[in-house]
């Protein structure tokens, strides 16, 4: 006879491979949403979101802030990873070792063994907030995965392919789904569709998403 267990079934029970080296893992940060949620307004209180401009003249409709070593940033000139808050002339604020420790051990459920982030972007969606197709390519390190935690509003995340022209998939992510995207992932096209409007009840009505990257 199978016993009852205690453990919910649903909890880190399960990696879907959605391609060659990127794994979803549901709700793989449900247990630990309070400590990031705490330690994500203490960032923001020290270099608070923005929206950023490209270099083609456009402004973001995401508000973005990063943590750790060094922090990813576009303006006028470029797309880049600077180790000072362009708003502030100070350090990004430090990664939280909760944060190190949950990259970690996504990674290894995605067979990235001594994955060590220097760089985590915070990405902040209001409604109607999208992120426009594109490959994360600004790291100088494509050996590491990059670990992605979503939280709040759920989105429509579009995974492409190696070429913008390639089709597009889509992927619902849900508030604590962590997807990890390594190996011959690391460099496909994606994007997030448009937000739904709607409330979440410990993060408002917002998506955020975290990246976590070693970028040098
Ligand atoms: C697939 N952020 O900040 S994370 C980004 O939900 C970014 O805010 C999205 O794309 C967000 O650059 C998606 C998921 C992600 C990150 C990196 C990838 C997917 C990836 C690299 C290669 C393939
Ligand atoms: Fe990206």
């Amino acid at each position: 006879m199978t016993p009852l267990s205690a453990e919910p079934t649903y909890e880190r029970s399960q990696r879907v491979e959605l391609a060659p080296g990127a794994f979803l893992l549901p709700s793989f940060v449900t247990s630990r949403s309070e400590v990031l949620v705490a330690e994500l307004r203490k960032i923001a209180a020290s270099s608070p979101f923005r929206r950023m401009v490209t270099p083609g003249g456009f402004q973001m409709s995401v508000e973005m802030t990063n943590c750790g070593k060094l922090g990813w940033i576009t303006d006028k000139d470029s797309y880049r990873y600077e180790s000072t808050d362009p708003l502030t002339g100070s350090h990004w604020p430090a990664m939280p070792a909760e944060f190190i420790a949950l990259a970690e051990d996504a990674a290894l459920e995605g067979d990235f063994a001594q994955f060590a982030p220097n760089a985590c972007l915070v990405n902040r969606y209001e409604p109607k907030s999208k992120l426009s197709l594109h490959q994360d390519k600004d790291e100088k390190v494509f050996t590491a995965p990059i670990v992605s935690v979503s939280l709040g509003l759920p989105a429509q995340f579009l995974f492409g392919g190696m070429k913008r022209s390639d089709p597009i998939v889509s992927i619902p992510l849900h508030h604590g789904d962590v997807v990890v995207w390594g190996g011959p992932s690391r460099l496909r096209y994606h994007g997030v569709a448009p937000v739904h409007d709607g409330s979440h009840p410990t993060i408002g009505s917002y998506r955020i998403n975290l990246t976590f990257r070693r970028a040098a």
